[in-house]
């Protein structure tokens, strides 16, 4: 089948944050993975009807973080967008953020746009004593990397477990991968209320 976009996008993160919940459940039916041994790596592919549209979008994913030190610059070459993760239930993983963009950064040069996604929100109200990051804190987190680094961010709250904010996520970073793109195809904006998938 023909597209008229490719888009690949790369999963960062801590181990254990969400991030292949996260694929898995934005990519439900119709995705196909592939597992490279050599670099310890999932991809994934799809190709989507975003709005009459045909995209092929890729998602990179780490298959365990071990294996990433020998494989980082294959990791980000050519990614057009970046979905770092981190969860409001471990404190360390918003703390190590920071060095997760600077890692991107040192790969890419200029980042690409990016979502930062505060996962496992559905598990916020079940332990209320714990040191769990709050809305605001992401917020604080995401305007200061925007204003330093002056590249398109958004921020989100998700849950991989009940798919909250996850396909609105991607549709957005389709979006702005979109307007990113120098001498992009013209764009024709059917009705925004509904996007189609199918199986490449
Ligand atoms: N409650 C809850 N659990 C989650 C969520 N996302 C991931 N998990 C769980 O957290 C663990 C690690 O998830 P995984 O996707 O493997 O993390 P990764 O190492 O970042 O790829 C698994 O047991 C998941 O089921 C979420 O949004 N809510
Ligand atoms: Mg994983």
């Amino acid at each position: 089948m023909e597209y008229n976009w490719q888009f690949k996008t790369v999963l960062i993160g801590d181990g254990a944050v969400g991030k292949t919940s996260i694929r898995r459940n934005y990519m439900k039916e119709g995705f196909k993975t592939t597992h490279i041994p050599t670099i310890g790596v999932d991809f994934a592919k799809k190709l989507i009807n975003f709005y009459g549209e045909i995209v092929r979008f890729v998602i990179w994913d780490l298959a365990g973080q071990h294996s990433f030190e020998r494989v980082r610059g294959h990791y980000y070459q050519g990614a057009q967008s970046i979905v770092l993760v981190y969860s409001v239930m471990d404190r360390e993983s918003f703390d190590n953020a920071s060095k997760w963009l600077v890692e991107a950064y040192r790969h890419l040069g200029k980042l690409p746009p990016t979502a930062i996604l505060a996962n496992k929100v559905d598990l916020r109200q079940s332990d209320s004593d714990e040191d769990i990051v709050t809305t605001m804190e992401g917020l604080e987190f995401v305007d200061y990397f925007k204003r330093k680094l002056a590249i398109p961010a958004i921020f989100r709250e998700t849950s991989a477990l009940t798919g909250y904010n996850i396909n609105e996520t991607f549709n957005e970073l389709i979006r702005m991968m979109m307007r990113n793109t120098e001498d992009p195809p013209p764009l024709v904006t059917r009705q925004e209320s509904q996007t189609q998938e199918e199986t490449e």
